[in-house]
């Protein structure tokens, strides 16, 4: 116990010494004048990944946050330590050279996250070649001068300061190779320490999210975006190795998944449009909340809306898309299956077996097809079309596209309605029952070209009586300039093409005997801070109500979130009475290839969502990040916290049985695709039969 306390005293003693000798020798300040870019090098990384941090994710656990600093000082402070090892006058370039790679990654998550609201992953690069389709749209509404703060913080500072030192020849300066040594077994002890400090902070649950990687913004915010990139990059290569190495207990959880799926019952739909045409009709950025927008008594969808009231309207309706955004809402619509954890199916998967709507209506007599007026490389349709079972795609190189028809991304809805038209009349000769897909394109963002869409005003205009008794016309400018204000005019030109499409098609006579299903392919994606202009207009003062105000209604972000659904209609022109009508239980776009199965008499037994008509107001609608929706209850997975739709009370229980439900099916879909088990199943089907007519 004495050589206990002796020892203590010895290291106390020892520690106050060493600290005297750093105050009376300056030697702090002598540090720092010393490795001054190290300093600049390390502080401005930080720097730069928590502003990051800050201005993508806005809550107090995330601005008072210590773990992902330390996260960053271990990485940055080992990457700096290893810059010791070069001559002095070597290291500026190594410092610059790190500095743009990590501010790189700042800038690219920075514009990644507005646009998506998601940080960024390498296993997108295959998609850059779509950015300069959509990059009219990019550079509008998303770069800002945020992104390029990052350049400013991290590698013009160090330019800045290395021309200072140069001045001082502070490059003159030798050290031997034993002292670099040294300098860089100590500087990466300290990065050492502040990773052990690092990992003691860290839950069972952030390192298992942290091997899951799709809850990205929880880990940005309990790692820091250095560690999330990096981690990114194994992820993203691990599909590649897993196809290879993780097939067998892949196969297993897809066998044990499915062994405990509960068989579908008849119901009143079932088999009620057996033998009917159909036309879908994917809805580019279409919202729900538009059916419910009218601008000077004019309705923002009057088609839309008219279509819903005659038809099958599903009012609470998901399309819980990741990164591939179209080609993801295409995708869980066909096929029942969600989207990919990383990459999109389309472009990394194109090639896998998918048990989708075309191929299994194709297997009932039809003919199969799709439209679209863009390029057909475009997220990778030309092959993944096939493997879904078209027939045939009509792409741009099929349509006559001229400078005066041209909207946004290429040919606008009204003339790509009209030739699709012409091609189907052929179509309905030449076949007797005939699947179609059309897709619209003049709703994408970001709606800016505002002298294309024809007058509608989103102003308020009101009548006022002056004094001698006279009357005149007043506007308010309300959403006129703004965002969403642009996005109702595309919204509601696009809606007037569906309208078009509709009469030309009864014209054509091809709508006798024909199933009309509209569903908006996602959101629009645009910032909440736009909907509290709509949503809190004070015409007075034509700027947004104080938030004190009595009328000023939140716009919080779980409202945002629930606001981002879309329309799913089936309609027909001799509709039944019967089925006439909203239908309010939640449910997303892969719940669709299910629900159609039932009308139309098909089934995929892989299917992961379900027929509304069966499960009803059972549903959960499980997003790619890990969020699942009820009637009664939005669970953010991200935050660990849910808002209650209705009064029902909610238990821990349910929420973890609908986590594991969530986390399930976003696996085993993944597994489906990645390890291309359908195909499997197949094969192995194949195999039985061979033996049979082996006799074996
Ligand atoms: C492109 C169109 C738009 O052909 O489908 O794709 P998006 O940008 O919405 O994913
Ligand atoms: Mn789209």
């Amino acid at each position: 116990m004495k050589n206990l306390k002796n020892s203590w005293n010895r290291l106390l003693q020892s520690l106050k010494k060493n600290l005297k000798r750093v105050k009376e020798e300056h030697l702090i300040r002598e540090y720092a004048k010393n490795n001054v870019l190290f300093l600049v090098f390390v502080i401005s990384c930080v720097i730069n990944s928590t502003l990051l941090r800050f201005f993508c994710i806005n809550s107090t656990e995330n601005y008072l946050a210590i773990a992902p600093i330390l996260a960053d000082l271990a990485i940055i402070t080992i990457v700096g330590g290893l810059g010791f090892l070069l001559k002095p006058k070597n290291r500026f370039a190594y410092y610059l050279g790190f500095s743009i790679f990590f501010t790189l990654i700042c800038v690219i998550n920075s514009i990644y996250y507005t646009y998506y609201t998601s940080f960024a992953s390498v296993s997108m690069l295959s998609l850059t070649q779509y950015v300069g389709d959509v990059g009219d749209a990019v550079v509008e509404q998303v770069i800002s001068f945020k992104d390029f703060l990052y350049i400013i913080i991290g590698p013009v500072l160090l330019i800045v300061i290395n021309s200072r030192l140069k001045k001082k020849n502070h490059y003159k300066k030798v050290e031997v190779k034993s002292e670099r040594k040294k300098k860089t077994l100590k500087t990466i002890a300290v990065g050492v320490v502040f990773a052990i400090i690092f990992l003691f902070t860290l839950t069972p649950t952030d390192m298992s999210r942290l091997v899951k990687q799709w809850n990205r913004e929880y880990i940005v915010m309990k790692y820091g975006i250095y560690v999330y990139q990096a981690n990114d990059v194994i992820a993203s290569i691990q599909p590649k190795i897993n196809s290879l190495f993780g097939y067998d207990q892949a196969k297993k959880n897809f066998n044990d998944y499915f062994a405990d799926k509960e068989t579908h019952e008849d119901n009143e739909l079932t088999g009620r449009f057996e033998g009917k045409n159909v036309i879908v009709i994917h809805g580019e950025s279409l919202q729900t909340n538009l059916m419910d927008l009218s601008f000077n008594g004019e309705e923002v969808t009057p088609n839309l809306n008219r279509l819903a009231s005659e038809g099958m309207f599903f009012s609470n309706f998901y399309s819980p898309v990741s990164v591939g955004t179209s080609s993801d809402a295409e995708l869980m619509f066909n096929t029942s299956l969600l989207p990919t954890k990383s990459g999109t199916a389309f472009v990394s998967y194109s090639d896998r077996t998918y048990n989708a709507v075309p191929g299994l209506l194709k297997e009932q007599g039809y003919y199969t097809f799709s439209m679209h007026g863009n390029n057909a490389d475009f997220w990778n349709r030309r092959n993944m079309h096939k493997s879904l079972g078209y027939d045939r795609f009509y792409s741009k190189a099929d349509y006559d596209v001229t400078e005066e028809n041209t909207v946004g991304l290429g040919i606008n809805d009204y003339a790509f309605f009209d030739q699709s038209v012409d091609k189907l009349t052929k179509i309905a000769e030449k076949h007797d029952k005939w699947y179609g897909m059309m897709m619209m394109l003049s709703n994408h963002t970001p709606f800016s070209e505002v002298d294309k869409y024809g007058d509608f005003p989103v102003d308020i205009k009101e009548t006022v009586t002056n004094e001698d008794g006279t009357t005149e016309e007043v506007s308010y400018p309300y959403m006129e300039g703004t965002k969403l204000g642009n996005y109702f005019k595309s919204a509601h030109y696009a809606d007037g093409a569906i309208g078009e499409l509709v009469d030309r098609l009864d014209e054509e006579g091809l709508l006798d005997n024909t199933v009309l299903i509209i569903y908006g392919d996602h959101d629009a994606k645009l910032p909440r801070a736009d909907y509290n202009r709509l949503y809190n207009y004070d015409k007075e003062t034509d700027s947004v109500l104080d938030e004190d105000d009595p009328n000023y209604k939140e716009y919080d972000s779980y409202q945002y979130e629930l606001g981002r659904k879309v329309p799913l209609i089936i309609w027909s022109k001799d509709m039944d009475e019967d089925l006439i009508g909203e239908y309010t239980n939640v449910m997303s776009m892969y719940d669709v290839e299910p629900t159609l199965g039932n009308m139309f008499g098909f089934e995929n037994e892989y299917a992961l969502g379900h027929d509304i008509f069966d499960i009803k107001e059972d549903n959960i609608v499980v997003f790619p990040n890990g969020n699942w929706l009820t009637n009664d209850v939005y669970y953010n997975s991200q935050k660990g916290e849910y808002l209650a739709l209705t009064d029902k009370a909610i238990s821990q229980e349910e929420i973890d049985k609908n986590n594991q439900y969530a986390s399930d099916l976003l696996d085993v879909s993944n597994e489906i695709i990645v390890f291309d088990l359908l195909k499997e199943d197949q094969t192995d089907e194949n195999r039985v039969i061979e033996n049979q007519e082996k006799g074996t």
